[in-house]
């Protein structure tokens, strides 16, 4: 018999995220040594139909239809956010009184004001908590990390990355409701800049430090769409496309493209970086592999490294299967999960803890401040 503490989950939403971090919970304990084992002790959402379809598939023992209910149930110690951001928020607020540990879906809030608010919440209350911007551990997007924590690139002079999608090009999509809400600014606070470059900004601030400042230009290139809750034509406050350059704390410079208006790509993150010895790039439609030049390889050889991200020595990739056998999307929710169990059975939370998120929320606000002013605007 397995001595391992349980960790009894509460899953509020069922829609994309609801799936993704259900099927990392069901998988974690069976590839990661954890020290807490995950129990799906109940799945909470609006349509009671629908979450006990939900929970059935998954194996949720137990449904609530109403998210206070289930942050108030005293066999629940973790409250999983994958709602949308309208709701965060509260949820997050209430939770963290009722002393639940908190992992919240990206981004962590609509506002800096939000943002602030809820790290205020879990701190006081003292709750290990989260935001899964999982990105991070796919396992190519973590090797980049440590190659650059290694001082491989040296000093870094270029950051460059971009989210293309195509999926919101068409003026005949509406706005509002399941899976739509990205669309209406009331739900989401914000387009392709809370919704996409969010990620981007995320990685980017893990890899390479703070960023200071930043120039920004948005656009809503649709400019009214029907509202499925109201069944009107209703303006659009979503910014569907960003383009903005940064300069970081340690004096590189950036370029960021984030847009839903791409047409062909349908979820196109890159990321490059360019340092004074090395240079790596990423791309999430290929997202096992790194590529990595290294100037000071002999010049005869000299060349862009294609590294096929599945040995045993590269992150996470122990745990999975054997060299050269690769592994996908999914996966790198279950390493957050793992890596939260593991987190927490220290006492800790795991990064990127909510207030980690806030700074991605910021760089987000000065964004969208710059777009609006036509200016410079500082982070901080
Ligand atoms: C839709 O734009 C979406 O699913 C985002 O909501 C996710 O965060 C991103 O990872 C992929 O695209």
């Amino acid at each position: 018999m397995s001595a391992k503490k349980t960790l009894n989950i509460g899953m509020i939403g069922y829609g994309f995220m609801g799936r993704a971090h259900s099927n990392a919970w069901r998988k974690v304990s069976n590839f990661f040594d954890v020290r807490y084992r995950p129990v799906l002790k109940a799945a909470c959402a609006r349509d009671e139909a629908k979450v006990k379809a939900f929970a059935d598939i998954w194996g949720y023992e137990s449904v609530e239809t109403d998210w206070r209910k289930l942050v108030e149930r005293r066999d629940i110690d973790a409250v999983d956010v994958c709602v949308p951001n309208d709701l965060h928020m509260d949820i997050a607020v209430a939770a963290a009184r009722s002393g639940k540990m908190l992992l919240c879906e990206k981004p962590l809030a609509r506002s800096t004001a939000e943002g602030v608010a809820m790290c205020e919440a879990v701190e006081k209350a003292g709750v290990l908590n989260t935001v899964w911007y999982r990105y991070r551990r796919v396992p190519a997007v973590t090797l980049a990390k440590n190659l650059v924590a290694e001082g491989r690139l040296g000093r870094i002079f270029h950051y460059r990355a971009n989210f293309l999608q195509d999926w919101t090009s068409s003026p005949d999509l509406p706005q509002g409701g399941t899976g739509l809400w990205r669309l209406d600014v009331r739900a989401a606070g914000s387009g392709v800049t809370g919704d996409l470059l969010a990620h981007c900004i995320d990685t980017a601030l893990w890899i390479n430090g703070p960023i200071s400042c930043v120039a920004a230009m948005t656009e809503t290139f649709v400019k009214e769409r029907k509202h499925n809750l109201t069944g009107r034509i209703e303006p659009v406050g979503i910014d569907d496309a960003c383009a903005f350059l940064a300069r970081f704390a340690n004096g590189s410079l950036a370029i960021f493209e984030p847009t839903r208006y791409a047409r062909g790509h349908k979820a196109l993150y890159t990321f490059e970086i360019n340092g004074e010895r090395a240079s790596i790039f990423w791309d999430l439609h290929d997202l096992h592999r790194l590529r990595y030049f290294d100037h000071r390889d002999e010049s005869v050889v000299r060349g862009w490294r294609n590294i096929h991200v599945s040995d045993g020595d590269q992150p996470y990739m122990s745990r999975w299967w054997v060299p050269g056998l690769q592994i996908g999307y999914e996966h790198s929710f279950v390493h957050q999960a793992a890596d939260f169990l593991e987190a927490a059975a220290r006492g800790e939370s795991a990064a990127p803890t909510f207030r980690d998120a806030l700074e991605t929320t910021k760089v987000c606000d000065a964004v969208l401040a710059s777009a609006a002013s036509r200016a410079w605007v500082d982070v901080r």
